[in-house]
């Protein structure tokens, strides 16, 4: 059977986000792209409202949030401001390992501390050599007596600066590629972390995206994430679960762009008229809204396929790669329909642009996006 149709609960949250979005991120976000600042203010009341706890299972104090509930929440904060998002939705990414595989000693160690209080996760993978090529990366975990010893660095790391918990991929097993890969869990703290160069980024400027290095950092064996070689299915499955998020960020920012153009084109008046009753600009708009529909349905059904407990590789990279492509579309055309107020820091088209490209890229480029939908459509060659 097929539902359009959102529940009760999911208005009431969508509602919610939306409301979060419009007062809490809209009039800072200028502010904190501007600056480059990290928007602990705006964190500290998503972790009140409960966003930051929402995908952690309601057994373990979280919101126990479906995906189709997060897409619907992580429009409306991409909404609001790209950036934000980014910093709330990479604390999820990185919890998502130990929700997915984690024992019932890890999760109520690991995650319920971030129902009780303010704290950032971060998802640890991303090398400076290995970033598409996730299975060649060249950190190590060596197992000494009852703890790993971790040594290497990351890269591109969201909330890698802010991060309290990080969740580490290092190969236990080198000679064994992608199969030789583990998943640790590992407290910020641990002596040996040192924090490297924060990026200084075109969009996304709310969120913090650091350099980690790791020199002789000890690990209790208990916290390896599921066993020994699992650690590059546990990221893949991490990843198939997290992207419709990117997709719902990107109809947020397209939808956003969207409604400020509309605005624009039915006050901007030139040649006698307001700019929306040419065509040109109407159609524009027209099928600017249709594109971000398609996207919604890509993302809410890939979402809907992980909530019925389906694979869904192919469909979470469609709605990542289709969405985020809208949304960089999107963006330039609705900056197009500002002329030379759209370029201007004054107006918000221009952070909306920016923010559109970082969706094309993170959480796997679309053209990996393309890559695991072509390998699964073509099939083995012969
Ligand atoms: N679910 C479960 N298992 C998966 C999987 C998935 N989605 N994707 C791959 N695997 C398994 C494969 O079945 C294979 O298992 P076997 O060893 O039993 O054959 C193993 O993992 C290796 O997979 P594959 O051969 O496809 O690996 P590749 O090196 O060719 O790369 C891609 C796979 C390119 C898809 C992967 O490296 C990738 O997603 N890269 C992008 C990483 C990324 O998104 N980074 C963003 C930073 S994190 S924010």
């Amino acid at each position: 059977m097929i539902d359009f149709q959102l529940s009760e609960e999911q208005l009431a949250l969508q509602r919610m986000a939306r409301e979060f979005a419009e007062k809490e991120m809209k009039p800072v976000a200028a502010k904190y792209d501007k600056g480059e600042e990290f928007p602990w203010d705006v964190i500290k009341k998503a972790f009140e409202v409960g966003f930051l706890s929402s995908s952690i299972p309601e057994e373990y104090g979280g919101g126990g949030l479906s995906t189709l509930d997060t897409v619907i929440v992580s429009e409306e904060l991409a909404a609001g401001c790209a950036g934000m998002f980014t910093s709330i939705m990479a604390n999820s990414l990185a919890l998502t390992p130990i929700i997915l595989f984690g024992t019932d000693e890890q999760k109520k160690k690991f995650l319920t501390p971030f129902t009780k209080e303010m704290m950032l996760a971060a998802f640890c993978l991303t090398e400076r050599e290995a970033g598409s090529d996730a299975g060649n990366i060249s950190t190590t975990a060596e197992k000494v007596g009852s703890e790993y010893i971790i040594n290497g660095s990351k890269c591109f790391i969201t909330n890698g600066g802010v991060a309290k918990l990080l969740v580490v991929f290092a190969n236990t097993a080198k000679e064994k590629g992608a199969r030789g890969i583990s998943a640790f869990i590992v407290p910020a703290d641990t002596p040996g972390i040192k924090i490297g160069k924060i990026e200084d980024k075109m969009g996304h400027r709310a969120s913090n995206t650091a350099e980690i290095f790791f020199e002789e950092v000890k690990v209790p064996e208990e916290n390896l994430l599921g066993k020994e070689g699992m650690g590059f299915i546990i990221a893949m499955k991490t990843l198939d679960k997290a992207r419709p998020s990117v997709g719902a960020a990107g109809v947020g920012v397209a939808k956003a762009a969207l409604q400020y153009a509309i605005e624009y084109a039915k006050t901007r008046v030139q040649f006698g008229r307001p700019i929306a009753s040419f065509q040109h600009i109407a159609f524009k708009l027209a099928d600017m809204a249709t594109e971000i529909n398609a996207a919604r349905h890509l993302v809410w059904h890939a979402a809907w396929l992980i909530d019925k407990g389906m694979k869904a590789s192919k469909e979470a990279a469609m709605a990542k790669a289709y969405a985020s492509d809208v949304a960089m579309k999107v963006t330039v055309e609705a900056l197009q329909i500002f002329g030379g107020y759209g370029y201007m820091k004054d107006f918000p088209m221009e952070k909306l642009m920016r923010d559109a490209k970082l969706l094309q890229i993170y959480e796997g480029t679309n053209e990996i996006q393309r890559l695991v939908i072509s390998r699964e459509i073509i099939g083995p060659l012969k």
